[in-house]
């Protein structure tokens, strides 16, 4: 192809006529950082926008983002979830086996991985996580202040993740940061996706060597994953890259769930009060953090043909954002998005996405975040703010950078 009809590592479109046009950039870090003046625009325009300056289609409408993330048909996987097309250009990592491909091929090792991450198997995760979640809450109660992000979000997803998987190789930075970096590739060729390159090429050996065979026990998430290549389920060379992807999907997600949750309570403190009154809220509050702040903010998807969106022509090669954040901000969609309310019961919600690639490890996280909201309200009477909470632009999360807190003991 010309690199003139390229941008961003994919075929630049005409838009049909019709599709309302918005010279914007929805990755400049002030919009990262405070999206939801950009979500409310986005909806606003319309059910499908075109961006010219990285020339893709956004979608923020909850009915139109849920319809074409669910068609995986039309829109999809294999050519990367990101503005790079893997059918044009080289992909910036050899790609994910789950993550970035089509069925059949996905068919195959989504079964493996929803075996390993089933609810059976979270059953037998859930009593390390609650005694996990009682020590780490103890230990902060001994403090004046802490940081939540690396004492609490980064510190327990790191503490038991990597032990549910059977990770011999911990380290609470690295794992952090490669999510991160994995999430930045999704995005344009800007400042976080450079800095995401460079940090990869420090740290992609590190995760590759922890993937291997010999540095997981034979008796977790890992193993099992080896079990599939041993019974020809899988290859041998797939199983470290399974494991990859726990590695990719199931740390960073994790710790920006748990540190959301932690800022949602520290903004409100009568919703942290009806939660520790009833604690079969737990649950339903889960979902509404999840709704509320989208942890995985924006994904993308590829046109594998001529196709449409909201009856507008959309020409094979297009690549679409679907702001998973504005779909869960739609008032169409939530009646008052923008009031937290742990008993709201978002059903529907698009934090995991939806479909056949929506997140395989799911119960992983609500296990993860329900460990800690238990723990913190048998023990916390209030979770307060100790500083202003900064968040931390990247192309695809939505996450907190520092949240000083102060834990008030009940
Ligand atoms: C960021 C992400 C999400 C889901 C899956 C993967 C990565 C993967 O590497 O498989």
């Amino acid at each position: 192809m010309n690199t003139m009809e390229l941008i961003e590592g994919h075929k630049r479109i005409t838009p049909a006529p019709g599709i309302p046009v918005w010279d914007i950039d929805p990755y400049g870090e002030a919009i990262l950082s405070d999206p939801l003046e950009y979500y409310a625009e986005l909806r606003a325009k319309g059910p499908v926008v075109y961006i010219p300056r990285l020339s893709i289609l956004a979608l923020g409408q909850y009915a139109t983002t849920h319809k074409v993330f669910s068609d995986h048909e039309n829109f999809v996987s294999s050519r990367g979830v990101g503005l790079n097309d893997f059918a044009i250009e080289k992909p910036w990592r050899a790609p994910s086996i789950i993550l970035e491909v089509d069925p059949p091929d996905h068919t195959r090792t989504r079964k493996v991985m929803s075996r390993a991450l089933s609810p059976k198997m979270v059953k037998g995760l859930v009593d390390m996580f609650a005694a996990t979640a009682e020590e780490l809450v103890s230990s902060l109660l001994k403090k004046d202040s802490f940081d939540g992000v690396t004492e609490l979000a980064e510190t327990f997803p790191v503490a038991v993740f990597p032990r549910a998987v059977g990770m011999k190789d911990v380290d609470q930075r690295i794992l952090v940061d490669y999510g991160a970096c994995v999430f930045n590739a999704m995005g344009p060729d800007n400042r976080l996706r450079r800095w995401a390159l460079e940090r990869n090429a420090e740290i992609a050996p590190w995760i590759m060597a922890a993937c291997a065979r010999d540095r997981l026990t034979d008796d977790g998430l890992g193993a099992m994953i080896y079990d599939a290549a041993d019974t020809g389920e899988l290859d041998q060379e797939e199983a470290p890259m399974l494991v990859r992807s726990f590695l990719s999907a199931g740390v960073d997600t994790t710790v920006t769930g748990i540190g959301n949750a932690l800022w949602c309570f520290s903004q409100h403190p009568e919703e942290w009060q009806r939660l520790r009154d009833d604690p079969s809220l737990v649950r339903p509050a889960v979902e509404e953090v999840l709704r509320f702040t989208s942890p995985v903010h924006t994904f993308g998807r590829t046109a594998g043909h001529d196709t449409e969106i909201a009856g507008f022509p959309v020409e094979e090669g297009t690549k679409i954002i679907c702001v998973l954040g504005a779909a869960n901000m739609d008032p169409e969609k939530w009646g008052d998005p923008e009031v937290f309310r742990i008993d709201r019961r978002p059903t529907g919600h698009m934090a995991f996405g939806a479909g056949i690639h929506g997140c395989v490890g799911q119960n992983v996280a609500r296990a993860e975040m329900e460990a800690i909201l238990h723990a913190l309200s048998r023990k916390v009477a209030r979770i307060e703010p100790a500083g202003e909470a900064v968040w931390r632009p990247n192309n695809a999360i939505h996450a907190l950078d520092q949240l000083p807190l102060k834990l008030i003991p009940a």
